[in-house]
């Protein structure tokens, strides 16, 4: 058989991405630690802990890692309630910590891609309403502020807010996330208030930066109508797409936010992305469904034949990333992949899924599409939110005893893939023989 190889564009960003309060540990002023303080909230109770004691110094190990595996970016984020505990007070030697975190990126190689928000508040904003208090933006606004002049120098490439649609629908109206609430209303309040965050945002970022890229990261799901024949599941298919996937991202164009059976004109976020940052995992298929008004009148569920990781979490549906990516090119912007990567401790079907996955981004990279970068979940097991310890996503393992790094064979195909700038053929047969037949028929 003659080697074969997918060259990926010259440039091509290859790096993992983290979020603060998954692998910084010891968090004790924010949302999520008396959210996992609640009885019931967490699976079996479990603890964020020392996370991956990246507060301790172990993000050392972790970036060093990433460099010499080839990688030469990482995405990471800023805990907003380590750099502002209180509303009257800043934390400068936070900021010296993540300054040092930065520097040592920069240093290995790792070209840093910063979050400013990611899943959690200060505690002093959940006790004051968190996002449904319209005075949230303005709070963000200063965050933001002191952030970013803190650390310019260090960074021009932000990412404002961590998927917004997953942050509204989980936390106010399917309950998995602090505050656990079910209300539609609250749910257009805190969505749009977080549009508002990130236009506000984006235009501190480039008043201090001009030349910053500054974009958000969306959380892409995919959807199909479970019988394509059938109009209520196309047109209920559609809404689950209009309401998850568009909201944020075409308020992002046109100004007018559609969520939650609600409208409102906020002009002020036209044009506030200079990339489009797209998160996939796994794609539904939704059946309309009378009287579920719970479930926005749907039924969603992976495909029968679905290869499932381990928990069931995630479904492995490479087509849904080439629909994502039709999606995101729409909006005629560089397109990174922020986020995208599968639960499973026993690395078994981790190799298949990254290489199915970004062998779609390749074939779209080479329509001539703007595709600049991808950022696989994650580099190390992390603190997985109310599913805790049980999903691990990590290229490597975390012994969350020991806190000693577990390499799985993952991390070898990746660093294969990140060195040679390419999918070949042998890598393929080396670590996903499965799907060799499909990425190289014939
Ligand atoms: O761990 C999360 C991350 O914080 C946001 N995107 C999805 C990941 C996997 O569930």
């Amino acid at each position: 058989m003659p080697d074969a190889i997918y060259h990926f564009p010259q440039g091509f960003l290859w790096g993992t991405a983290t979020a603060a309060h998954q692998v910084e540990g010891g968090n004790t002023n924010n949302n999520w630690y008396a959210w996992e303080n609640e009885p019931g909230r967490i699976f079996q109770g479990q603890k964020c802990g020392l996370a991956c004691d990246w507060w301790g110094g172990r993000w050392k190990e972790d970036l060093e890692n990433a460099a010499r595996d080839n990688q030469n970016t990482h995405r990471l984020s800023i805990e907003w309630s380590r750099v502002q505990p209180r509303p009257d007070q800043w934390d400068d030697g936070a900021l010296e910590h993540y300054r040092q975190i930065i520097r040592g990126a920069i240093k290995v190689g790792l070209k840093p891609m910063l979050t400013l928000h990611h899943f959690t508040d200060p505690l002093w904003l959940y006790e004051n309403g968190g996002w449904e208090n319209d005075a949230a933006p303005k709070y963000f606004t200063e965050y933001v502020r002191k952030v970013v002049g803190a650390l310019h120098d260090l960074v021009d490439f932000w990412v404002t807010i961590n998927e917004p649609d997953v942050y509204v629908t989980s936390g106010y109206v399917g309950g998995d996330f602090p505050p656990g609430k079910n209300d539609l209303g609250a749910a257009f309040k805190v969505m749009r208030n977080l549009l508002k965050g990130h236009a506000a945002a984006y235009k501190i970022i480039h008043e201090i930066q001009p030349n910053a890229q500054v974009g958000y990261a969306k959380n892409y799901r995919g959807f199909e109508p479970a019988r394509a024949w059938f109009l209520p599941d196309v047109w209920i298919t559609r809404f689950n797409n209009a309401s998850f996937n568009d909201a944020f991202s075409n308020a992002l164009v046109n100004g007018t936010l559609k969520f939650a059976l609600k409208k409102e004109y906020v002009p002020e976020a036209i044009g506030t992305q200079d990339f489009v940052g797209i998160n996939y995992y796994t794609l539904d298929k939704v059946a309309f469904k009378p009287f579920a008004v719970k479930d926005v009148f749907s039924r969603r569920f992976y495909p029968t034949d679905s290869e499932m990781s381990e928990t069931g979490f995630i479904a492995n549906i490479p087509r849904g990333m080439t629909a994502a990516l039709k999606w995101a090119h729409q909006f005629n912007l560089p397109i990174y992949i922020t986020e995208n990567g599968v639960e499973d401790s026993k690395d078994t079907l981790r190799p298949q899924y990254t290489i199915q996955h970004l062998h779609e981004v390749w074939r779209m990279a080479n329509f001539n599409w703007n595709v600049r970068g991808y950022y696989h979940w994650s580099q190390v097991d992390n603190f997985e939110w109310e599913r805790a310890w049980s999903q691990r996503f990590g290229l490597w393992g975390l012994d969350l005893e020991t806190q000693r790094r577990i390499r799985r064979p993952s991390v070898d195909m990746y660093a294969e893939i990140c060195r040679q700038n390419a999918i070949s053929s042998d890598i393929v047969r080396k670590y996903a023989p499965q799907v060799f037949d499909k990425l190289f028929p014939g």
